[in-house]
């Protein structure tokens, strides 16, 4: 087994006194300390205006794993980060088009950032290293380090939507984009419906061609090109759960409810979770089913992310004020109907609320997979579940065949399913849960990373070299 090299826009540095990593960092770090490995990407940091480029990354050892950290400066974020990421490629990716802003000084920015990461990794990577890249920020990274040499196996796994070409195309670079997808050997999409907007993408601009085996010939390059959900820790984050019992947090909270229902919604703040719609349809429910009107609870914990882009912070304004409205609205002296907090909540109290809660909203207007659909189903108390309304364009909908699916634009049909939730009896619960259950106990984040890097390991190893690159 070679030793794994991954790289994504952040790495999660263990430091001691901060709260563990989420299960993503877990698995991979667990993969890494199996075989050794090494971590690269962005510290978090920025660099002082007159500093220049950074000569090598920041090395740390933690159990095993090498932690290798670069600083960036202010206007690489800007670009490569703020700009052609998270204004160019995620919008459009969550299929809003409206959203973007595409220039050519961001996309000089993220080449340039893909291009730094290649030239301070290179030096840390042995030749028969298995190299795993993550996510939007880094699609051109293989074919850089392919520039200089690289020979090595490297796969690259996609945590949000690929979208339909009609879409992609709106993309001015989008040709490039899946020219630096075929210089890897595999490349993982979160469902199969990614892999069908790949194909369909391939086939209608004529760059190559589906194999009989199921890979892709695409510019001439053979790449594997599958889905592959990712899942959480479920059986840990099951037991967390059941333990929660005992949290202050959680009681507090319970205790602040009385016998009213829980609905509860977790999310960043993010245009593509759907939150202002969600929010409506729980203002039309309210309007439509008076009699839930102080027999329910909606919580609604929402981090605010990625202020420095400015849709953000027009959805936050947006959602604050919808918030206000409803509580303005409908609230009584002793019930107020939303309770919307921006905040982080740690994982014990997390799992904790979300087993308490009868309802749990997962309405994302797009979503590559949504973790917290998977979260919500794995704390339920299988003797009494709750019902999960999940989004039909949330990834984890092709999974989740037991969540009472919904359109999240359209408001007036999931305000009727929030009244079927809550109305649903305990025979229909079980069973829609526990098929849910099963599937996620099964394909776990364990699961997500094993499968990804045996087809990493087992694509035909590049030719052999020698020494390091
Ligand atoms: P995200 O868009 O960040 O991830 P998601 O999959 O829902 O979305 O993961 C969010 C994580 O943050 C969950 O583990 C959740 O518990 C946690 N979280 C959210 N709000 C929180 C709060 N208030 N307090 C504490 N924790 C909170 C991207 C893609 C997703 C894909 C993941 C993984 O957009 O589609 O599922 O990567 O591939």
């Amino acid at each position: 087994m070679s030793r794994l090299v991954v790289v994504s826009n952040r790495v999660p540095v263990p430091t001691p006194g901060t709260p563990p990593a989420g299960g993503l960092a877990v698995a991979l770090s667990g993969a890494m300390k199996a075989r050794g490995g090494l971590w690269f990407g962005w510290s978090g940091r920025t660099l002082p205006p007159d500093a220049g480029e950074p000569r090598a990354a920041e090395l740390t050892e933690s159990e095993g794993v090498t932690y290798a950290v670069v600083d960036l400066s202010e206007r690489d974020l800007d670009d490569y980060y703020a700009g052609f990421s998270n204004r160019m490629l995620w919008p459009l990716f969550h299929y809003r088009m409206d959203l973007t802003e595409f220039t050519r000084v961001n996309l000089a920015g993220y080449h340039r950032v893909n291009r730094l990461f290649s030239r301070l990794l290179a030096p840390q990577i042995a030749a028969d290293d298995a190299i795993w890249v993550h996510d939007y920020h880094l699609i051109p990274l293989a074919a850089e380090l392919r520039s200089i040499g690289c020979k090595n196996r490297m796969g690259f796994f996609l945590h949000i939507p690929f979208p339909p070409p009609d879409i992609l195309t709106v993309l001015p670079n989008h040709a490039d984009v899946v020219r630096s997808l075929a210089a890897y050997d595999v490349v993982g999409f979160q469902t199969p419906i990614d892999v069908e907007n790949f194909e369909t993408y391939v086939r209608r601009e004529k760059i190559g061609r589906r194999l009989p085996d199921g890979r892709f010939v695409v510019h001439g390059r053979t790449v594997r090109v599958e889905a592959y959900p990712v899942g959480i820790e479920t059986q840990t984050f099951a037991d967390v759960a059941a333990a929660s019992e005992r949290n202050a947090l959680v009681r507090r909270t319970k205790e602040s409810l009385g016998d009213r229902k829980l609905i509860i919604g977790v999310d960043r703040l993010d245009y593509s979770k759907g939150i202002a719609e969600r929010i409506q349809a729980f203002e039309t429910f309210l309007l439509l089913d008076p009699e839930w009107r102080g027999r329910c609870t909606y919580l609604q914990i929402t981090p605010k992310s990625r202020g420095e882009v400015p849709e953000y912070a027009a959805m936050e304004r947006e959602v604050a004020g919808l918030a206000g409205r409803i509580n303005g609205t409908f609230s009584e002296l002793d019930w107020t109907p939303l309770r919307y907090v921006n905040r982080t909540v740690g994982r014990n109290a997390l799992a904790g609320l979300y087993r308490y809660a009868r309802v749990g909203l997962v309405t994302p207007l797009r979503d590559g997979m949504n973790l917290v659909a998977k979260e919500f189903v794995a704390a339920q108390d299988p003797e009494n579940p709750g019902v999960l309304l999940l989004s039909r364009f949330a990834g984890a909908a092709s999974e989740l065949d037991g969540a009472l699916l919904t359109n999240p634009y359209d408001v007036d049909g999931t305000a009727g399913s929030i009244a079927r939730a809550l109305d649903m009896p305990l025979e229909e619960r079980k069973d829609r849960w526990s098929s849910m259950f099963e599937r996620i106990l099964e394909y776990d984040v364990a699961w997500w990373c094993r499968s990804f890097l045996d087809a990493l390991e087992n694509e035909e190893a590049a030719p052999p070299q020698a020494g390091r690159i």
